[in-house]
């Protein structure tokens, strides 16, 4: 089992994560993990914040000399704009001598869309700024930085996990499943929008930049895509088994997501089965799986019976638009009940590139989480040695090509 919590207040001090379930002897590269934080940082349409933050992950505990020792992964990622919120931030009760920054007046006014109203009558607090603060996609950073960890893990079993950003607002791609994996794979790290087709990125971009003007924001949709996984992963046999409702579950807690589609995702309501179910050719020689067959589509994105299938994993997520309007919606002044334009708060106009990179690390996590069910082991020897024998199985199993089933005395 593998699973991680995260911690952290966006002005605070910074961000932590504890990854358990980490198996011994993994080799952890720190830069990979940078390079993802980095990512999450990028694309248009961000706010001046990531212009301040430069994140990077400072490891506190789990690994020596290189290598994971089987024990919880701590991860640390300092904000570096604490500095300029430390007289409104601070844990203690006043402010500790030489805090540094501003003191921000206290937010009354919720803004739609947000976790605002809710968590201020929720958790009973006065200044909003006690739920938005958590509530922020700020968090992200973390589950980024548990993903590339894992992603480690994952990497030596030949796994691939890559993402595009296909829809903004209305403006893209009609179905992610137009991208193959090499062209999400082939999306250079300087991308604008991290989207595989320039034409339509070329067309988001001048969607986003309308909404930036116009004080407003911009939605979207972006695919992850797996590739390498083992058949089997998941389960049908249960209902909290089921891959697809595991990764679902994580895809939806990414902030801001309002939606998720495995393969052809909802359009498959609007489709006869003809046209939804991809066929079982034969394969002979196939090695990656070695499952001796293949589909000539992947509608069903990888998993059938909430089980992997064989074919590459394909997960789609959908964006609302970012919550804070410079042209704000109507609310109410919870200080006096009056009505009144929701807070503005420094924000993005668009954060789907950033939403594609933490959708990339949430289902690595469900799918180490899977694959350590699966292959269960302390080390990373004893995993290796156990998805080697299952491995061996299924190679056996399709060696020889049968043309009718074995009979009962052949059983
Ligand atoms: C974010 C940091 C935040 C926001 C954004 C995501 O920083 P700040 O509030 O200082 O600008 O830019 O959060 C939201 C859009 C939100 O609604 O909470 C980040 O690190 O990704």
């Amino acid at each position: 089992m593998l699973r991680f919590l995260t911690a952290g207040e966006s002005h605070g001090k910074g961000l932590v994560v504890i990854v358990e379930g980490m198996p011994a002897g993994v080799r952890i590269d720190f830069d990979a993990v940078n390079e993802q934080l980095k990512r999450r940082q990028g694309g248009y349409g961000r706010g001046r914040r990531m212009a301040i933050e430069s994140d990077r992950a400072e490891v506190l505990s789990g690994v020596r000399a290189g290598e994971t020792l089987g024990s919880p992964v701590s991860l640390l990622i300092r904000n570096k704009d604490w500095e300029n919120w430390q007289q409104t931030m601070h844990a203690e009760l006043e402010p500790p001598e030489g805090a540094t920054g501003a003191q921000r007046p206290v937010v009354t006014r919720p803004r739609p869309g947000h976790a605002d109203l809710a968590g201020a009558i929720k958790y009973d607090r006065t200044d909003i700024r006690d739920v938005l603060e958590r509530a922020s996609a700020r968090e992200t950073a973390a589950r980024v930085a548990a993903g590339a960890v894992a992603r480690q893990l994952l990497e030596r079993f030949d796994v691939e996990i890559v993402s595009h950003v296909y829809r903004v607002n209305g403006i893209g791609l009609d179905s992610p499943l137009r991208v193959t994996f090499e062209a999400a794979r082939d999306i250079g790290a300087d991308s604008a929008l991290h989207c595989a087709d320039l034409d339509a990125e070329v067309r988001m971009i001048a969607e986003i930049d309308r909404c930036r003007e116009a004080g407003d924001t911009a939605g979207g949709a972006f695919e992850v895509i797996a590739r390498g996984l083992p058949v089997g992963l998941g389960s049908y046999v249960q209902w909290d088994r089921k891959l697809d409702g595991r990764l679902a579950q994580a895809m939806m807690s990414i902030p801001a997501i309002k939606g998720v589609g495995i393969g052809i995702g909802p359009n498959a309501a609007s489709v006869p089965g003809s046209q939804m179910h991809d066929e079982i050719v034969p394969a002979p020689g196939r090695t990656k799986p070695p499952i001796g067959v293949a589909r000539p589509t992947n509608n069903a994105g990888g998993l059938e019976g909430g089980v992997t299938n064989g074919e590459d994993l394909r997960i789609s997520g959908f964006m609302k638009p970012i919550a804070t309007l410079m042209k704000p919606l109507r609310s109410v002044d919870l200080a006096g009940m009056n009505p009144a334009p929701a807070v503005i708060e420094r924000s993005d106009v668009c954060a789907i590139s950033a939403a594609a990179v933490v959708g990339e690390a949430v289902v690595t996590l469900v799918l180490a989480d899977a694959f350590l069910e699966k292959f269960s082991g302390d080390s990373l020897g004893e995993i290796q040695r156990n998805y080697a024998g299952a491995t061996e199985r299924v190679q056996a199993r399709f060696k020889t090509p049968r043309s009718a089933p074995p009979t009962r005395e052949e059983r």
